[in-house]
């Protein structure tokens, strides 16, 4: 019932060592994020001073990875500019560097943002679109972050509108491959691989659900496998709850993905994650 997968524990990501399982804090810099929008806003900038005592709340939580993201990517999010993206990413990766011990992940699918992220600091970078934008792949190529590769099916704006699969597991499994394959040959060593099935990213319910099902496939290839559903519609659309209300939801979602093997949980809600990942990490104590 519980897997006893030699799926990896550890991870080194821009020579940071990360330990597995552990959790990411979601961090947004936009102003329209689809569950804590503009709340880092004050008078329609970004508030560092307040940016960084949200991460430092986070990390105290147990939070071991922040991922910072300056692109809304939620169904129906509309694009930025480099430059907007640029403006609200780098300097706070740069505050959270020289003052807090903690991974920092690039939410990002832009190179001068993968770039720029890099050279401020950054560890990993956590690509919806897995490096498909044009000067992406070179750009990871060229640092020595960790690649976080999603499996997205069309573009946030359209990608809810009509989701299609002959059989979504099999098809996600092997974009990831394929996205694996052209990383490693561009000369990404595959031990800065993770991967993401990518819940709420052109699928359905159902394709959400069979994917969580199939956990332990992901986690079979050996990359670390990478899990985000925090607040997201799918539990929504089993619970009936509003956005503010699916903690639980998510919570149990991560108990689920972490008794597969799963090995980074993406949350808005870190305490409470944390205790999910010492609860599941207890119960694999054999001699506890
Ligand atoms: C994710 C993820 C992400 N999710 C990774 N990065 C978002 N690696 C941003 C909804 O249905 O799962 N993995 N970066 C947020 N995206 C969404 C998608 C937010 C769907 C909400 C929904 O409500």
């Amino acid at each position: 019932m519980i897997s006893d997968s030699n799926a990896p524990q550890t991870a080194y990501a821009a020579g940071r060592k990360i330990e597995f399982p552990c959790v990411m804090g979601v961090v947004n810099t936009t102003p329209d994020s689809f569950s804590d929008g503009g709340k880092l806003y004050r008078a329609d900038k970004l508030d560092l001073d307040q940016a960084l005592a949200r991460c430092e709340t986070m990390v105290a939580a147990g939070a071991a990875i922040l991922d910072i993201g300056g692109e809304s990517t939620r169904p129906g999010a509309k694009s930025v500019s480099v430059q907007e993206e640029l403006d609200r990413v780098v300097p706070l990766v740069e505050r959270i560097t020289q003052n807090v011990d903690v991974a920092v992940s690039l939410d990002t699918s832009t190179p001068q943002v993968i770039l720029a992220g890099a050279s401020a600091g950054a560890h990993i970078v956590n690509d919806v679109r897995a490096l498909r934008r044009d000067g992406a792949l070179a750009a990871a190529v060229s640092t020595d972050l960790a690649v976080c590769l999603m499996h997205m099916q069309g573009e946030p704006g359209s990608m809810q509108k009509a989701p299609s699969y002959d059989s979504v597991v099999d098809e996600v499994a092997l974009f990831i491959q394929e996205r694996v394959a052209v990383c490693t040959r561009a000369g990404i060593d595959i031990d800065r691989l993770w991967i993401d099935p990518g819940f709420g990213f052109g699928k359905t319910l159902s394709h959400n659900m069979k994917l969580m099902r199939a956990i332990d496939r992901f986690v079979a290839t050996k990359l670390p496998v990478m899990i985000g559903v925090s607040r997201k519609s799918m539990i929504g659309a089993i619970t009936g709850r509003d956005v503010s209300e699916r903690l639980a939801g998510g919570l149990s979602f991560a108990t689920w993905a972490l008794l597969q093997g799963a090995q980074i949980i993406r949350t808005h809600d870190v305490a409470e994650t944390v205790d999910v990942v010492a609860v599941v990490q207890a119960l694999r104590e054999k001699n506890g």
